[in-house]
């Protein structure tokens, strides 16, 4: 018969269209019946420890020559998912980040779906917009009149960190974009001993060098010491060095401590510093009218590093710099490249947002946070910060008078709590030689037993002269109290002599 050509076209694509999207349902499937859901009820593991070995064993890891068909790639899916740490279960309280939010993780989906790179209008036109409504929004949780000023979301606290210091170093010396740090005096920063290592990893990495990174001491609480900040100040100037750029911290890594902003902001201005506050952590509980006093006085700084995929449980990655100082972000970064950012084009490309940023291809990690805020709103937020604060009190007070049991600050201000497990054999021991040498390895220990049976995983570490203490981290407002019974059960049991 007749000529169907247009017509086998047709058949064509429609049964490949069929086969993708089989494999699309069947795929999605699988991540919410086992991946989702499946995983992440309390009677199932954290994780499935398996040795890098068995881990080669048991996935086909080496890309090959040829394809494989779409049962073997839900095969894959299923495997990938048994191996991988189920951060989005409830007792996965080892980082500062967890769970899973159903809004986020379907914003994320959508995300990936339609894939764009929000450089400029023309291909993220509605990303480009809603990135500016969002960072308004937190500038004026901040505190900046209206929210003035501008931001960016960008890759990491840690690289949000290094914008600060770009911004900073740019606001006092321009002449830094095009004539480099030969052009520039010799900078110090300052931040504290316990701040996150990033602010001495970008000075080194921005040519100002790790030890102009000066570090400066923290009380017992974990708090930078003021004092010692003006002098080291003080011993920069008189050395010759000029400082620029103070980092403070609200909420540190290991102890949560929230450095005093506002005696930080009078010293800056005396001396004429960037004022950045590392609010990477502990920056959601500005969402909260109860503990958004841990960060008073956050509006006085020039820079904010916030995450909302720490304590506000937007899913990896959601990091964001906001700067209160309007046009230095896009002074200090853009290149105008020609190829991109054409400045004839037929709208107002104000819009093309891209070249302040220092990566070129970005993803739309502001969908996420913003259809979790859609879904809950403020207050919803502010709901969860509440709980996690409930919680992370009442495991506090649980284990402050449960034998064996020991704290390492008495007072955190944050939702991460800081112990040491002392073993029934290690009890009145304290005044022995090895006393130290001995509780070093225990934390160790337990961690082993709790990742071998996935019963829950806590993080530990040393923190100067003291020896391996855990570090067990409330994010997740899924938990309740009787969550906070069962992890100190759980150390009790694991740490059985
Ligand atoms: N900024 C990285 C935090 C690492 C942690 O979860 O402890």
């Amino acid at each position: 018969g007749e000529d169907i050509g247009v017509d086998k076209t047709l058949f064509k694509s429609l049964s490949e269209r069929s086969k993708h999207e089989d494999f699309i349902r069947r795929a999605a499937d699988l991540l919410v019946e086992r991946v989702v859901f499946g995983r992440s009820q309390r009677t199932s593991k954290v994780v499935e420890w398996a040795a890098p070995e068995d881990i080669k064993k048991a996935i086909d890891l080496k890309p090959r020559e040829g394809p494989v068909s779409h049962d073997v790639l839900l095969g894959l899916m299923a495997d990938v998912a048994r191996y991988s740490v189920n951060t989005a279960h409830p007792y996965f309280v080892n980082q500062l980040f967890s769970s899973v939010d159903p809004y986020g993780l379907v914003g994320q989906w959508l995300t990936d779906a339609l894939n764009p790179s929000v450089y400029t209008f023309e291909v993220a036109p509605v990303f480009t917009l809603m990135e500016e409504e969002v960072l308004r929004e937190m500038r004026s949780i901040v505190g900046w009149k209206d929210g003035k000023g501008d931001g960016i979301f960008c890759p990491g606290g840690s690289i949000a960190n290094g914008y600060a210091i770009s911004c900073a170093r740019f606001y006092y010396y321009p002449e830094i974009k095009s004539k480099g740090v030969y052009s520039v005096p010799k900078l110090v920063l300052f931040t504290s001993e316990l701040a996150h290592y990033s602010t001495k990893k970008m000075a080194a990495f921005m040519g100002i060098g790790s030890d102009n990174c000066i570090l400066v001491k923290t009380d017992s609480a974990g708090k930078i010491d003021v004092a010692d900040l003006e002098l080291k100040i003080n011993q920069s100037l008189d050395g010759g060095s000029t400082p620029f750029l103070v980092t403070a911290t609200a909420g540190t890594t290991v102890y949560g401590a929230f450095d005093p902003i506002v005696e930080i902001s009078a010293l800056c201005k005396r001396y004429n510093l960037w004022l950045h506050v590392d609010a990477a952590w502990g920056g959601g509980a500005l969402m909260s009218k109860k503990h958004r006093h841990l960060l008073s006085g956050i509006e006085l700084a020039d820079s904010v590093t916030w995450n909302p995929h720490k304590l506000l449980a937007a899913p990896q990655q959601c990091s964001t710099f906001l700067i209160r100082h309007e046009n230095v972000l896009k002074e200090a970064h853009s290149s105008n490249a020609k190829y991109l950012f054409q400045k004839d084009k037929f709208y107002d490309t104000s819009y093309d947002t891209g070249d302040k940023h220092i990566q070129c291809g970005r993803r739309a990690d502001v969908l996420k946070f913003w259809f979790m805020w859609k879904a809950k709103g403020t207050e919803g937020f502010e709901k969860h910060i509440d709980t996690l604060f409930d919680n992370a009190k009442y495991f506090l007070d649980h284990i402050r008078n449960r034998e064996g049991f020991k704290l390492v600050v008495d007072q955190p201000e944050c939702t991460n709590i800081m112990f040491w497990y002392v073993p029934k054999c290690l009890r009145g021991c304290e005044n022995e030689p090895d006393y130290k040498e001995r509780l070093h390895k225990v934390a160790p220990k337990i961690k082993e037993l709790m990742i071998k049976e996935g019963s829950m995983m806590v993080t530990y570490q040393p923190q100067g002269h003291l020896v391996n203490f855990f570090r067990i981290v409330f994010q997740n407002s899924a938990l309740d109290h009787k969550d906070m019974v069962y992890f100190a059960n759980e150390f009790e049991r694991l740490g059985t002599d």
